[in-house]
């Protein structure tokens, strides 16, 4: 498993602008338009929001700086600059109604579809291997992903559907992996489209560590709960204390109790908590007290990196756990391909060399770490990317969820949220130091 992409950059470029705009569509065609106007969640965009912002990244960095050319609807430029607008107010603003969303969006592709064919993928920071395409082939992937969660929040019957994971064996290997001590090279300097956040290549020593196998499984987690650990103090840090009893929370989002059993709701349709699926819907300062309660913690990130791409054999860092071939269908759960995880223990030919399953799809994994910029950091090409969002208020989460595309997710790629998010992807694994 050593090719990387396949294809020239151009190529992967079309292709992966491609695959974007049919999930957006899917996205946005799957329920009607009051649907799409509705603010489902303060937490989140209209979905109309959503898909026009996708259209005016898309002209303000492949149109105007990557092609050159004038502005389409400068006009709308503030409408859909994500600081000017916190989530819960953009309802209120004159957005573009959603045809005409639609319409500006697909204006905007078929000049771009242009504009790829003839653009310098040479010269700056910004052209070289087409970086931009790739940044905003990602970019419309993760509005994908935040699309889904949208999906996920909104009340109603089920709009969209998709076959689940294949049924895996159940996992019989060990339940933690023992990660040698020493250095290893975290970050990248060579990965064509990896975000600014990702860079530069560095080394760090990690100490010796032991990692969860798999992620936490609800069945695990269920375990927590029924032990009262949403009742406990001791597992919990004093800020998630107060978060929880003041929020009253007491399961991961979405769930319920039904006399004896647990039932959660995904995607319109209410069914049994599957007990060796991945935890999901929790947030950091859930994750944090069931690894106190476990006895463990959570990973740091340079942990998780080091569990995902270390190659004990060659001491070198890897693109992916199985090596430097791009994510196959075989390897990872992503893309939406399915709209769960699937069982822990699944994807074995994803496993890292020292047997770490599902790093890579599946859930985001929070880790313990506050997001910060690595050594040498420069923020390109724009500061509201990363660079605004370094400091202590965010956690940093890794590996990617069965949401998010493989063009978005990477060994290296790092995403973050505030502690007390749930509405997200997400779950975690644990960790303990060899000496514990
Ligand atoms: C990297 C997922 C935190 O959704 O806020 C989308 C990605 N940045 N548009 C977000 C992003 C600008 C970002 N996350
Ligand atoms: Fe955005």
């Amino acid at each position: 498993d050593t090719a990387p992409a396949p294809g020239t950059p151009r190529e992967r470029a079309l292709r992966s602008l491609t695959a974007a705009r049919d999930r957006t569509t899917l996205l946005t065609t799957c329920v009607e338009d009051p649907d799409l106007t509705a603010q489902h969640s303060p937490l989140m965009s209209p979905l109309v929001w959503d898909l026009a912002h996708i259209g005016n990244q898309e002209e303000q960095w492949l149109l105007r700086r990557a092609g050159g050319q004038e502005a389409l609807r400068p006009e709308i430029d503030s409408l859909y600059d994500a600081f000017e607008h916190p989530r819960a107010e953009r309802p209120s603003l004159p957005l573009l109604p959603p045809d005409e969303a639609r319409r500006y969006t697909a204006e905007v592709r078929s000049r771009v579809l242009d504009v790829l064919e003839s653009a310098s993928f040479h010269g700056t920071r910004l052209t070289e291997a087409g970086f931009v395409f790739g940044m905003i082939a990602q970019h419309e992937q993760q509005h994908d992903e935040t699309m889904l969660i949208t999906h996920q929040l909104r009340r109603g019957p089920q709009a969209l559907t998709a076959p689940d994971p294949e049924p895996a064996p159940p996992f019989t290997g060990p339940s933690e992996v023992l990660v040698p001590g020493g250095p290893f090279t975290m970050g990248t300097s060579t990965e064509p489209w990896a975000l600014d956040n990702e860079r530069p290549a560095h080394v760090r020593e990690v100490p010796p560590f032991w990692i969860d196998t798999t992620p936490v499984t609800n069945g695990a987690y269920l375990a927590f709960i029924e032990d009262g650990g949403y009742s406990d103090p001791r597992w919990w840090t004093p800020d998630g204390w107060a978060h929880i009893r003041r929020h009253e929370i007491t399961a991961p989002l979405y769930w319920r109790r039904d006399g004896g059993q647990w039932l959660r709701r995904r995607f319109g349709v209410v069914e049994a908590v599957p007990p060796d699926e991945p935890v999901l819907h929790v947030c950091w300062y859930e994750a944090d007290a069931y690894a106190r309660w476990a006895g463990r913690r959570l990973p740091t990130e340079a942990e998780w990196e080091k569990a995902a791409r270390h190659d004990p054999a060659t001491g070198r860092s890897m693109r992916y756990p199985w090596g430097d071939a791009d994510p196959a269908p075989h390897h990872a759960n992503l893309g939406q391909r399915h709209l769960r995880p699937a069982p822990a223990g699944s994807y074995p030919a994803g496993a890292s060399p020292l047997g770490v399953r599902q790093l890579i799809g599946d859930v985001w994994e929070w880790t313990a770490s506050d997001f910060l910029p690595y050594p040498g950091f420069t923020a390109f090409p724009y500061k509201e990317y990363s660079e605004v969002f370094f400091g202590p208020e965010y956690k940093v989460l890794r590996g990617g969820s069965f949401a998010v595309d493989p063009v978005a997710c990477r060994g290296t790629f790092r995403n973050w949220d505030y502690p007390i998010r749930r509405q997200i992807f997400a779950g975690f694994r644990t960790a303990r130091s060899e000496d514990s």
